[in-house]
């Protein structure tokens, strides 16, 4: 009986990869340095975002989703492995050299999707290391972009021989984000036949302040010099994702493809970051910071076969989250060994299942730590957020009604604050030291 039943699964695990047709594609959406304000689907007037809002109300957006750390490399270490960058010492940006960058002990979203089938692309920026780190080395069947944190976005300002095709010089002459939208078109086309996972990791809206002459007469209206290059930039950004959509329709694939859009962090707003000119109001803090500013983000997820449009969820979430849904979405199961730290959000947004996905969420970066539990966020965040020094002492916020995190309950609830405490050192213990420097 028990040889009966083992034979069945079996025939069942054979037969599962061949129904490739059930299988939806996968586009993750990478945002760079954006404003928690500065999206149509948040409020924004000055900066329309079209195709981000029009990405929202095809699927679901999250009021608190999260990102695992306030900087570039950190988070999208996290995003593409699902665990909490710390458990591997991804814990800082990557300060260059041959042997630096995600841990080659780590398994991408692209490795995964591909041993399931998937055609697997790369298009934007990497900032996950080189050599033994390049995309084509982490699961990526094609690649295209450049493989540092920050680049040029015109050709005549030193962007020659760091766009790459594959590993060699893609002599990229168009606007960046305007080439990794016509690569991300191009992408789809090559690959409509079978299930494909692309990953568009946009650099806008970081620095450097690169914006088309024709966008920037648009927003003409703004008087600020950067805001204005930044709306312009932005909305290079809508525009690229506009045209993928378009595509996706044309090519009748919009429906069953799950789409994930999230900024990699905050709005780098304070003195010692790269200020862009972006907003995070009503959230406090900026880029670097473990305030909500830092890491509280715009994020959509949308899949219009299967999951509700224009729904609003409210729970926290946070980018490791996309790698298991993603895997969910396309049939794979979940090994416990892979020690996945994020959650599987299909069933949270179809129904049935009312509870979050998370008793609570943690970061670490050097000094500064946070634990949102519930409406309750214990945080220990760099004090040049207000404007001093170093890092402020740990203090306690009621995000139900201070999402401006402006009023310290700490001494009111020392309960609270040991509660918290208590959970984020636990969670501690998984982690491993950075395994190299940053701030
Ligand atoms: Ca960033």
């Amino acid at each position: 009986m028990l040889r009966a039943l083992v034979t069945v699964c079996v025939l069942f695990a054979a037969l599962a990869p061949a129904r490739a047709a059930d299988k939806p594609n996968i586009v993750v959406i990478v945002g760079d340095d954006m404003g928690y304000a500065d999206v149509g689907f948040h409020g924004c007037k000055d900066i329309p975002t079209p195709n981000l809002d029009a990405l929202a109300k095809a699927g679901t957006r999250f009021t608190n989703g999260y990102v695992s750390g306030p900087y570039c490399s950190p988070t999208r270490a996290g995003l593409l492995t699902g665990r909490y960058q710390t458990r591997f010492g991804h814990e800082f940006n990557p300060a260059g050299g041959a042997n630096v960058g995600l841990p080659l002990t780590e398994t991408t979203m692209a490795d995964r999707l591909k041993a399931a089938g998937y055609a697997t692309g790369w298009v934007g920026k990497w900032h996950l290391g080189t050599g033994e780190r390049h995309p084509l080395k982490r699961g990526f069947d094609s690649a295209f972009g450049f493989l540092g944190g920050a680049h040029s976005y015109f050709a005549e300002k030193g962007k020659g021989g760091t766009i790459l095709r594959g590993t060699e010089d893609a002599k990229e002459t168009e606007y960046l984000t305007d080439a990794f939208g016509r690569e991300a078109v191009a992408f789809v086309e090559k690959h409509k036949a079978k299930p494909f996972f692309l990953y568009l990791a946009f650099n806008a809206v970081h620095t450097p302040m690169h914006a088309t002459d024709e966008r920037l007469k648009k927003f003409a209206d703004i008087k600020d010099n950067t805001r204005r290059t930044y709306a312009a930039m932005m909305w290079a950004m809508d525009e690229a994702i506009g045209k993928l959509q378009a595509k996706l329709k044309a090519e009748k694939l919009d429906r069953d493809t799950l789409i994930v859009f999230v900024s990699d962090n905050g709005g780098p707003t304070m003195p010692g970051t790269t200020i862009n000119g972006s907003v995070n109001a009503p959230l406090r803090g900026s880029k670097r910071t473990t305030l909500e500013g830092g890491v509280r983000v715009p994020f959509v997820l949308s899949w219009p076969a299967k999951l509700p449009t224009g729904k609003v969820y409210d729970a926290p979430v946070i980018q490791l989250d996309v790698l298991p849904t993603a895997l969910a979405a396309a049939g794979v199961e979940v090994k416990p060994e892979w020690k996945l730290d994020g959650a599987n959000l299909i069933p949270h947004l179809s129904g049935p299942t009312r509870a979050d996905p998370h008793e609570a969420l943690f970061w670490r970066f050097g000094q500064q730590m946070a634990v949102r539990k519930g409406v309750w966020k214990l945080v220990k965040y760099d004090a040049v957020a207000d404007g001093g020094k170093g890092t402020a002492p740990v203090r306690l916020y009621n995000l139900a009604d201070d999402i401006g995190e402006k009023t310290d309950l700490s001494a009111k609830e020392p309960a609270k604050v040991k509660e918290l405490q208590a959970a984020w050192d636990e969670w501690n213990k998984g982690n491993v030291p950075a395994l190299w420097g940053g701030k």
